[in-house]
């Protein structure tokens, strides 16, 4: 499962929000990770069409990282696939421009100070190997374009630069999601621009107390504030496609279940999302777009009909594929 990180300047709601995720859909995890269910309207279609008993959505991990943007933070952010940045946009002195460009200056700041480090160890190997070399010229590049006070994300990056930078963890080359942490569904004027046209605005309060709420009284609480859809499920919808993860589903009378998984990953790769021996013995998949299982009435019905695609090891699974695999161990 992926992680994303919660970060920002202090009393930004990182807690706030944190705290609304994990009402809205805590499956579990640690006291500062939520393990939070994407929203997905499909799995309720097709749970209706094969009868599932049980409904299960894909999920991703929240983490309201200790310590914030302290040494000890600074190392765990590391180990997250994207980071959610929470800028205040409420109260006195708000200044989400600001907030942005410090966070931003002092990822830059930490991923100099990562990189320095490897630098150092990787010219000393450098003297006795040639990918000791090739490691020390990757990271000397991406030092320099630190050093211009610019995040390794907007870098001209190859493959093999990548795979090289990915062993550092630089927090500057991990999707960024930002958040704009609002007293009124509106950024207000004389807000940057750059955050308009970027970030998700949430009033993080306001969707604490929705989250307890059953839906109904949460649709028309939101009216009341003018909120036409939760600001989570824009925060969570957002976070996932950041982490370019597609959804692929497995339905049956058991149960009906979405699944995360890179994209770009072949069937077998696909297969070990739901089960390693699924992945080891992989045959064949059985295949259908969700809209034309959709149409088709049921999976039966489907494979009755022929429309049942069958894909090898070589399939890329697409978005809103259904897929049953075939496997043998
Ligand atoms: N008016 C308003 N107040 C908020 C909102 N979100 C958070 N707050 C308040 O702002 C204060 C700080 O919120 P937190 O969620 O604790 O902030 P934080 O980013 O976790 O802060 P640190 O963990 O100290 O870095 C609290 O008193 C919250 O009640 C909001 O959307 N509107
Ligand atoms: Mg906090």
């Amino acid at each position: 499962m992926k992680s994303v990180g919660i970060i920002g300047m202090p009393y930004s709601g990182k807690t706030t929000m944190f705290t609304a995720l994990t009402k809205a859909g805590s499956a579990g995890g640690r006291s500062n990770q939520a393990v939070v269910e994407v929203p997905d309207e499909r799995i309720d279609t097709l749970a209706r069409i094969e009868a599932s008993k049980k409904r299960v959505a894909a999920k991703v991990r929240f983490v309201d990282v200790p310590g914030g943007l302290t040494a000890q933070g600074i190392a765990e952010f590391r180990n997250m696939d994207a980071l959610c940045i929470v800028v205040r946009c409420f109260g006195a002195g708000a200044d989400p421009g600001g907030e942005l460009a410090s966070i931003e200056a002092e990822l830059v700041l930490a991923d100099l100070a990562n990189l320095e480090n490897g630098l150092g160890k990787a010219q000393k190997r450098a003297r006795g190997s040639a990918e000791g070399k090739v490691e020390a010229g990757v990271l000397t590049r991406a030092y320099a374009w630190l050093d211009g006070e610019r995040p390794l994300r907007e870098a001209d990056l190859d493959d093999d630069d990548l795979k090289v930078l990915r062993g550092y963890g630089p927090l500057t080359l991990k999707p960024w999601i930002l958040v704009a942490n609002v007293a009124e569904d509106a950024m207000g004027p004389g807000a940057p621009e750059r955050l308009v046209e970027t970030a998700i605005s949430i009033n993080a309060s306001l969707e604490g107390e929705v989250a307890g709420l059953d839906d109904s009284d949460a649709a028309e609480l939101l009216e009341g504030f003018g909120v036409a859809e939760p600001g989570l499920r824009r925060v969570i919808a957002a976070c996932y496609r950041a982490l370019d993860l597609i959804t692929f589903l497995t339905t049956g009378t058991d149960e009906t279940r979405a699944w995360e998984v890179r994209r770009g990953a072949k069937a077998p790769e696909a297969a070990g999302v739901i089960h390693s021996d699924l992945e080891r013995g992989f045959i064949r998949a059985e295949a259908i777009a969700f809209d034309d299982l959709v149409l088709a009435g049921s999976w039966d019905e489907a494979k009755a009909r022929g429309q049942l695609r069958v894909e090898g090891k070589g399939y890329a699974v697409q978005e809103g594929d259904v897929m049953n695999i075939r496997f043998a161990v």
